[in-house]
Order: structure tokens, then C-alpha cells, then sequence
């Protein structure tokens, strides 16, 4: 309604257990350094109410090694626990908030957002911004980091495959494969690949994009996974997925991701559909090219206000009455 304003709750998610760097538990602070709290009060004009970083970062990187034979999870039993937290935390802020903003933190922390997003809003659709399609389970992972397997928690498709890991047994699965779409992706393992075949996941590769364009492709996926608009949207957005020229300081970078643009236009797609509920963006880790740390998290904060609003309340300000004509 005009004159309503939207109101934001942000989380911070010092979540590392989801992958061996250290570093990656300091990427809400480094986010928040660059800005975001007051971007998106002053430049978007949202209501913001910040509930500060959840209390899961503190020991040593555990290095608990489930080994089953024929796989392997690790740090399964810190990242279960601090997931369970995240879930309840996003729960509860969107009981008082129209959306909720959790800053990572590794990739791991999308099972606890989207778990507590869909104990909120049930019937999601989800828009997985991406290097990687983190559909790996502990048997096909090349790596055992839980980071590049949230979705195997989540999928209703593969809650009987489910790999049995007690500490994940409170995450009921609750998106089902044709309400979840990728893009950006161009690192797939074998294993995933066979997944996405298999639940024929929507799904929109760099090399798509090359050939049709951003616009076309952001077009195809939101009505893929969202056909009648009423779902809420979630969307994990991994700053991988950002080419690595412009957004260097993660994990596992890959080269010939999104241009800076081509960010800002996914998110600003994201804006238009007027169905954002909950934004997840993770993978900013300061210490891995502390001279580019800054810049890379000023793309993060670029990205969250766009989702947000911001770049369609500056070019199409015939929407939005409060912001004034030129
Ligand atoms: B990220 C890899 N597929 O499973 C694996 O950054 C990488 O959250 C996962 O997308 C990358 O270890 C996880 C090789
Ligand atoms: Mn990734
Ligand atoms: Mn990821
Ligand atoms: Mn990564």
C-alpha cells in the first residue's frame, strides 16, 4: 500500500562449519562495514531492524569427519546445531518483518534460512544464484563440505535418498524441484549433474546467458518457479556467482561469472516480482584477498539493496511517489 513502509529484519550468520577456510565467519561484519544498514534506510527508505550476529562462530573449527564407509560429512554436528539456530531466528523475524536478510557466512546456512523461511511462508520458490548448483550429498561429494550440500536437506524430491545424518534430522525437506531454479552455474560435479537431470531442476547456465542474455534468462527462471506469482521468493545468492574480476574474495571462485550489471539486473528482477521474503548472500570471505576484501563486499551490499528496491526506485520513479521526480 503507499505510504506503507516495507520493514527488513538482517541476521548476521557467522556460519564457517560448512567448508575448511577460516575467514568466511567474518563476512556480516565485513558486509556491514561496507554499508548496508544505512544504504538500505537511507538510499532504499525501508524500515531496517538489525538483530546483530547469531551466536554460532565461537571454538575452533571442529573437525568432526563422519565416515561412513562410503561417505563423508564434515563439521556435521556444529553446522546442524547452528543451523537449527538460524531457523528459529528467521522464523521469528518474519513474524514482525515483510523480509528477512541473513548475511553468511558459508553456503551451508541456506538449510537453517529456507527451512525457517518455509516454517513462515510455506510454499516457496527458490532462486539459487550460483557458481555451483550445491546439490552434492555426503556420497557424492568430492569434498565432504557441508557448503556444497544444502540443497540435499531441503529438496522434497530426495527426502527418501535423504543420507541419514542425525544432526540434520530437524530439517523436514520443503521445496519441491520445480519451484527451485539456478543461475549463473558453471561448476557442476558428476553426482549433481545426475540430479539435475534426474528432477529436471530449472535452471539457466552462464553459457545460457551468454547466448540469450540476462533479461531473457530472468524472464524464464522467475516463471519457471514461480508461474502464478504467489509464492514467496527466496533467494540464496552465493557472491561466486559474481565474477571473480569484480568479487574475488571467496572461497571457490570460478572464472566467467556474472558482470557487475548482470548482478544488478538479476536482483533487480528479483525486486520487480514484488515477492521477495527472504534474501540470503553468502560466501564473502575477508581474509582470502584482504586488498580486495572491501570491493567485494561493496558488490554484496550492491546486490542486497537492489533485491531490495533500490535501482528501480532511481530509474523508474514514477513507481514509487515518495521518491520524487528528477
Ligand atoms: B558453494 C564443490 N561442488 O561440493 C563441493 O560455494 C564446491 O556454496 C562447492 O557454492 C561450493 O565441494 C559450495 C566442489
Ligand atoms: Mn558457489
Ligand atoms: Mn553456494
Ligand atoms: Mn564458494
Amino acid at each position: 500500500l503507499p505510504g506503507d513502509v516495507v520493514k527488513v529484519g538482517v541476521l548476521g550468520v557467522p556460519m564457517h562449519f560448512g567448508q575448511g577456510k577460516p575467514g568466511v565467519r567474518n563476512g556480516p561484519k565485513a558486509i556491514r562495514d561496507a554499508g548496508l544498514l544505512q544504504r538500505l534506510s537511507d538510499h532504499v527508505g525501508l524500515e531496517v531492524n538489525d538483530y546483530g550476529d547469531l551466536d554460532i562462530a565461537h571454538g575452533a573449527h571442529v573437525d568432526d569427519v563422519s565416515k561412513d564407509g562410503n561417505w563423508t560429512i564434515k563439521n556435521s554436528r556444529a553446522c546442524g546445531t547452528a543451523n537449527k539456530k538460524l531457523a528459529d531466528a528467521v522464523y521469528n523475524t518474519l513474524q514482525t518483518n515483510d523480509i528477512c536478510v541473513n548475511l553468511g557466512g558459508d553456503h551451508s546456512m541456506a538449510v537453517g534460512s529456507i527451512f525457517g523461511h518455509s516454517q513462515a511462508r510455506p510454499n516457496l520458490s527458490v532462486l539459487w544464484v550460483d557458481a555451483h548448483p550445491d546439490l552434492n550429498n555426503p556420497t557424492t561429494s568430492p569434498s565432504g563440505n557441508i557448503h556444497g550440500m544444502p540443497l540435499h536437506f531441503l529438496l522434497k524430491d530426495l527426502e527418501n535418498k535423504r543420507t541419514p545424518i542425525s544432526d540434520f534430522d530437524w530439517c523436514k525437506s520443503c521445496v519441491s524441484s520445480p519451484n527451485i531454479g539456478f543461475i549463473a552455474i558453471r561448476d557442476i560435479d558428476p553426482g549433481e549433474i545426475a540430479i539435475m537431470k534426474r528432477y529436471n531442476i530449472p535452471h539457466c547456465s552462464i553459457r545460457e546467458i551468454d547466448r540469450n542474455g540476462i533479461a531473457h534468462c530472468m524472464e524464464k527462471i522467475l516463471d519457471m518457479i514461480n508461474p502464478s506469482g504467489n509464492r514467496p521468493l527466496h533467494v540464496s545468492f552465493d557472491i561466486d556467482s559474481v565474477d571473480p574480476g569484480i568479487a574475488p574474495s571467496t572461497g571457490t571462485p570460478v572464472r566467467g561469472g556474472l558482470s557487475y550489471r548482470e548482478a544488478m539486473y538479476v536482483t533487480e528482477e528479483v525486486a520487480r516480482t514484488g515477492s521477495l521474503s527472504a534474501f540470503d548472500l553468502v560466501e564473502v570471505n575477508p581474509e582470502l584477498d584482504p586488498k580486495r576484501a572491501e570491493a567485494t563486499a561493496e558488490v554484496a551490499v550492491d546486490v542486497i539493496t537492489h533485491a531490495l528496491g533500490l535501482s528501480i526506485r532511481d530509474t523508474d520513479y514514477r513507481r514509487f511517489p515518495h521518491s520524487g521526480e528528477p
